[in-house]
């Protein structure tokens, strides 16, 4: 099922490995021409594009862009009570995680009576978004949200895509993961419109204001990814999201049913989703395959998953041992990996590049998708080797604070004035000398 590519005799090099191995053809830029009359005219227009802009792509015009409140209140009440059990462990799991990722101020003494304090802000105000699509993602509300709270933004919107199965409110098991987070404040909007009116904000139909953020995160399809890229300095974004990822570093002695499933699990979410196996054993990487062939005939979304199996994103990459393995993930930077070797705890700890880790046997992705505790907003297609996935950090800036004494100055003032000439830049020097004019 999965195509094999055969590594054994020689790993290439990071880059030409790269280029080797499977990848979805995500082109953001592609679709910039699209994007960019749907943000001009948000930017223009306000909440009448977006409204227009809804009926055409979700289908479906909502009264207006904000759910009231009652509404929240209402999917809170009729969630299916183990689902809201769920979302109960899966947002303590999360708070635990995020709480210890908070940062404390730091002063550094540079010399005496100079120092430099670095404080941390958090960002005044977000919006976070939890896509649609072919799936409903009321874990992702939690995934943005906690970090968010933790980090003590202050002011943070919900957006989620409006569902004309829903009269126009996005889904309410959405609406309700907001409500049991203490959101109260959610936008019925996706896709391209929702990033522009976050950005540029507007007037609600009841004449509310819907106010700009200052940052958004969160996955969503092509056209809101392409739609953060551009307003990208207007607003702060995370990482951009492309299709979900699993790399499965694997040995003879993995279980093929367990490898299967987790393959499948990230499968499920998209045509376009990435499922690779990197192993040492042909004979798993056979046993796998039936495995395959078994499992994804048995399990909900066999169309969509077997698409995505056979797409030229996935694959089977054989080589001769785990320590070539390891180039192999690493080069690949995965959004997520699995390993399931022998020693997987040593293994997983010479890991440079991944979005996250998942060690061992009983860590599959899917834990991590909802209740490990950890972040599941992660970088995709290979950003894994330069960026870190969603967390407090994200929604902090450190803000270096300089405190120097007028003896702590003169001291230094040379330094200064021949880094300022050197740069031809004198005037750099005069605004430290000028203090001083009444030493020389
Ligand atoms: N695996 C997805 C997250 C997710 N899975 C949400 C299920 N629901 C990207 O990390
Ligand atoms: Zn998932």
């Amino acid at each position: 099922m999965l195509t094999r590519i055969d590594l054994r005799t020689s790993v290439p090099a990071p880059t030409e490995l790269r280029a080797t191995l499977p990848r979805a053809g995500v082109d953001v830029d592609a679709v910039l021409h699209q994007v960019r009359p749907v943000v001009e005219a948000v930017r223009d227009r306000g909440v009448d594009a977006v409204l227009e802009f809804t009926e055409r792509f979700d289908k479906v015009r909502p009264a207006g862009v904000r759910v009231p409140a009652e509404e929240l209140k209402r999917a809170l009440d009729e969630l299916d009570p183990v689902v809201r059990d769920a979302l109960r462990e899966s947002i303590a799991r999360a708070r635990r995680v995020h709480t210890d990722q908070r940062r404390t101020d730091v002063t550094t003494q540079v010399v005496p009576g100079g120092t430099v304090t670095e404080r941390w802000v958090p960002v005044r105000r977000v919006g976070l978004y939890a896509p649609g699509g072919l799936a409903v993602y009321p874990s992702s509300v939690v995934m943005n949200v906690v970090p968010a709270q933790v980090a003590g933004v202050e002011s943070l919107v919900v957006c989620s895509p409006p569902q004309a199965e829903f009269d126009g409110l996005p889904h309410p098991t959405v609406l309700a993961a907001a409500a049991l987070l203490g959101v109260t404040e959610v936008w019925a909007v996706g896709g391209a419109q929702a990033v522009a009116l976050l950005a540029y904000g507007g007037t609600d139909t009841t004449g509310e204001p819907l106010e700009a953020v200052d940052m958004v995160t969160g996955p969503g399809n092509i056209y809101l990814t392409a739609a953060k890229r551009m307003l990208r300095g207007l607003i702060g974004i995370d990482s951009e999201a492309g299709p979900t990822e699993i790399a499965i570093l694997a040995d003879a002695g993995a279980d093929p049913v367990h490898v299967a499933a987790d393959l499948i699990s990230q499968a499920e979410h998209d045509t376009l989703a990435a499922s690779v196996l990197v192993t040492d054993s042909p004979e798993l990487a056979d046993a796998v395959d039936a495995e395959l062939a078994r499992q994804v005939t048995a399990t909900k979304h066999t169309d969509r998953i077997t698409e995505a199996l056979r797409g030229k994103q996935s694959g089977c990459v054989l080589v001769s041992s785990v320590d070539d393995g390891l180039s192999v993930v690493d080069a690949y930077a995965a959004e997520h990996l699995e390993i399931q070797t022998a020693n997987a705890r040593e293994v997983a700890a010479r890991v440079r590049s991944a979005g996250a880790i998942f060690v061992g046997p009983y860590a599959p992705v899917s834990l991590g998708d909802y209740c490990a505790g950890s972040n599941h907003v992660l970088p995709t297609g290979g950003c894994a080797r330069h960026s870190s996935g969603l967390s407090v950090q994200t929604f902090l800036r450190g803000i270096h604070v300089v405190d120097y004494t007028e003896e702590a100055l003169r001291e230094v003032a040379g330094h200064v004035v021949a880094l300022a000439d050197a740069e031809d830049l004198p005037a750099h020097g005069q605004a430290v000398t000028a203090r001083f004019r009444g030493d020389r």
